[in-house]
């Protein structure tokens, strides 16, 4: 890819690599966040990133709440704000679907992933942190999860050279390594 007017997105897969533990301590261009609609903070994931990264990404939230996401970032979206005091450039907040046994909400788990990847196209990110999300307070079975997660980053057209996946413990860390294969 020596000419860029010959590159094209996603003419290489982006590399899965897996690491068992805080998705907090990772450094990355970009650390997705498995946030809820209001991006104005809560337990899991979100807790432990607005607290390492302090109030910028708070801040940053608030602001988007009051211009075009007034009524919050829906299901299956994703929004850039500062990483604050991360180990990182930006947070990419977005919201996985609460798990559902009546209804296939899928589509929406996986729009997660490739959302999440186009905006980290759009700020230029390289390499991505994401946590396995939904499978905590949103109680998405987590090999259903790791299915979904991985198949949406093998299947996306992205830039992005390596997506992380950061699994809080031993199991969720195995199953995604047998996921991954
Ligand atoms: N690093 C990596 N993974 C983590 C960490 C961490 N520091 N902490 C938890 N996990 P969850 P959700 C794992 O609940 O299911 C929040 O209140 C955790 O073990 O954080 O998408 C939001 O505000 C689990 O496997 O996110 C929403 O209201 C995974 O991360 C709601 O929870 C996701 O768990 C979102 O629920």
């Amino acid at each position: 890819m020596t000419d860029p007017r010959h590159h094209e997105r996603g003419e290489a897969d982006p590399a899965i690599t897996l690491v068992q533990g805080d998705i907090t301590r990772e450094s990355a261009d970009a650390i997705v966040n498995a946030a809820n609609s209001s991006l104005l903070g809560g337990g899991g994931v979100d807790g432990a990133i607005h607290r390492r990264g302090g109030p910028a990404i708070l801040e940053d939230c608030r602001k988007l709440r009051a211009s075009h996401l007034g009524k919050g970032l829906p299901t299956g979206r994703a929004v850039a704000t500062t990483a604050g005091d991360l180990d990182a450039r930006w947070v990419i907040h977005t919201v996985g679907p609460v798990f559902s046994e009546a209804e296939d909400r899928s589509d929406l788990l996986a729009s997660c992933y490739r959302e999440s990847l186009r905006v980290a196209d759009e700020l230029g990110a390289r390499t991505v942190a994401f946590p396995a999300i939904s499978t905590g307070v949103y109680r998405w079975p987590m090999r259903d999860a790791a299915r979904i997660a991985v198949a949406t980053v093998r299947a996306a057209e992205t830039d992005v050279a390596e997506v992380r996946f950061v699994l809080f413990d031993e199991r969720s860390y195995a199953v995604f390594a047998a996921e991954v294969g």
